[in-house]
C-alpha cells in the first residue's frame, strides 16, 4: 500500500497513531505537504462525511476520524504556512453566549479544517460584540454559529444584527447549526444557511465560501424558484437561495439532466449540489 492510502485509511479507521507515523514517514520520503492534506487527509475527511450521511458511521466515528486527522494536520500546518497553501477559505467559529456545549461545534471545526478551511475557534459562550470584533480582526469568509440551548438561540439573530450595525453583515456569510435551530430560524434571523450536521456543514461552507455562484452554477433561476421546500429539507436557507438567484440570474439550458420533479425530493438536492459545483 503506499503511503497517500495508508494515511487515508489510518484516518477512516480513526487511528491517530498510523496517522501521525503515516504523515511522519510521507514527509521524510519528500511528499509534498499539500499532496499528504489534499490526497490523504481531506480525502479521508470526505469519505468520512459520506460515510456519515450514509449510515455508516455515527458521532463517535466522525470524532475519532476527525482527531486523527487533526494529529496529521499538525504535523503539515507550519510546512504549508511556509509554501503558502490557500486555505479553502476562513471560518470564524464559536458557541454562541451564554452557551456551554461544545461537542458539536469542535465536531464542526474539526471537519471543516479537516476539509482545507482555515478555522478561528472563538469557544464557547460568544457574544455578538466578539464575533464582530473576530471579523474585523481576522476577516473571515464565513462566520458559523452553534447553539444548543433554546435559551441561547437568540444570540444568533442579535450578532446577525450586531454584524449589520457595525456594518460587516454583506463581508461575510454567516451559517448555523445546533440541535434546536432550524432552517426555518436561519432565515428569521437572515443567516446564510443551516445545517443539521458536521457534514453537511462542510458542505455548506464550501459553497457559501465560495462566493461566486459556485454552489448552483448549472441550475437555471426558474429552477431554483420550484425546490426551495426540497432545499430547506437539506438545511439551506432560503433566504440565501434568494439571494444568491438575484446574483446568479438565468443560466439557460445548464440544467442539462436535472428534472424539476427531482428537486421536489427533499435529499436529491444535496447530490445536485455535487454533480454541478465547479472543480
Ligand atoms: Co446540556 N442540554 N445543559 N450539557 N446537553 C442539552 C442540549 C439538552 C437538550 C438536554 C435535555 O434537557 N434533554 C438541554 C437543552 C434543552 C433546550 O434548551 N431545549 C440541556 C440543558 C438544559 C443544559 C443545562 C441548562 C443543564 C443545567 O445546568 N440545568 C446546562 C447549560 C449550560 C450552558 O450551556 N450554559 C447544560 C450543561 C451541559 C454539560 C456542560 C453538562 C454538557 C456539555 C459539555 C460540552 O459540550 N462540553 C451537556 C451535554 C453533553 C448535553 C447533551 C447531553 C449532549 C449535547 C452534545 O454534545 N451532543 C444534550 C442532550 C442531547 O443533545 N441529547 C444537552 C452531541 C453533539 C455531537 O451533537 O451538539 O447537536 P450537537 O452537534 C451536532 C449538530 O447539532 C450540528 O453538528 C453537530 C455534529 O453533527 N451542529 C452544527 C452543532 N453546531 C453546529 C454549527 C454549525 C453546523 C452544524 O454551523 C456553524
Amino acid at each position: 500500500m503506499d503511503r497517500i492510502s495508508e494515511i487515508y485509511n489510518a484516518v477512516l479507521d480513526g487511528n491517530a497513531p498510523a496517522t501521525k507515523a503515516g504523515v511522519e514517514a510521507a514527509l521524510g520520503e519528500g511528499l509534498a505537504p499539500e499532496v499528504i492534506l489534499k490526497q490523504g487527509l481531506i480525502a479521508a475527511m470526505g469519505e468520512v462525511g459520506r460515510l456519515f450521511e450514509a449510515n455508516e458511521y455515527f458521532v463517535p466515528e466522525m470524532l475519532v476520524s476527525a482527531r486523527a486527522m487533526q494529529g496529521g494536520l499538525a504535523l503539515l500546518k507550519p510546512l504549508l504556512a511556509e509554501a503558502g497553501a490557500t486555505p479553502a477559505g476562513k471560518v470564524i467559529i464559536g458557541t454562541v453566549k451564554g452557551d456551554l456545549h461544545d461537542i458539536g461545534k469542535n465536531l464542526v471545526a474539526m471537519m471543516l479544517e479537516g476539509s482545507g478551511f482555515e478555522v478561528v475557534d472563538l469557544g464557547t459562550d460568544v457574544s455578538p460584540d466578539k464575533f464582530v470584533n473576530a471579523v474585523v480582526e481576522h476577516r473571515p469568509h464565513l462566520i458559523g454559529m452553534s447553539a444548543l440551548l433554546t435559551t441561547t438561540m437568540p444570540s444568533m439573530g442579535a450578532t446577525v444584527k450586531a454584524l449589520q450595525e457595525a456594518g460587516l453583515r454583506d463581508k461575510v456569510k454567516v451559517m448555523i447549526g445546533g440541535a434546536p435551530v432550524t432552517v426555518a430560524y436561519s432565515n428569521q434571523i437572515g443567516a446564510d444557511g443551516y445545517s443539521p450536521d458536521a457534514s453537511s456543514a462542510v458542505r455548506l461552507a464550501k459553497s457559501l465560501a465560495g462566493a461566486d455562484c459556485r454552489a448552483f452554477p448549472n441550475l437555471e433561476a426558474a429552477s431554483l424558484r420550484v425546490p426551495h421546500a426540497a432545499w430547506a429539507a437539506c438545511g439551506w436557507a432560503t433566504s440565501s437561495l434568494h439571494r444568491h438567484c438575484e446574483r446568479v440570474g438565468p443560466q439557460r439550458g445548464a440544467a442539462v439532466g436535472v428534472q424539476r420533479s427531482n428537486l421536489r425530493v427533499g435529499h436529491t438536492a444535496p447530490r445536485l449540489l455535487r454533480t454541478n459545483r465547479s472543480p
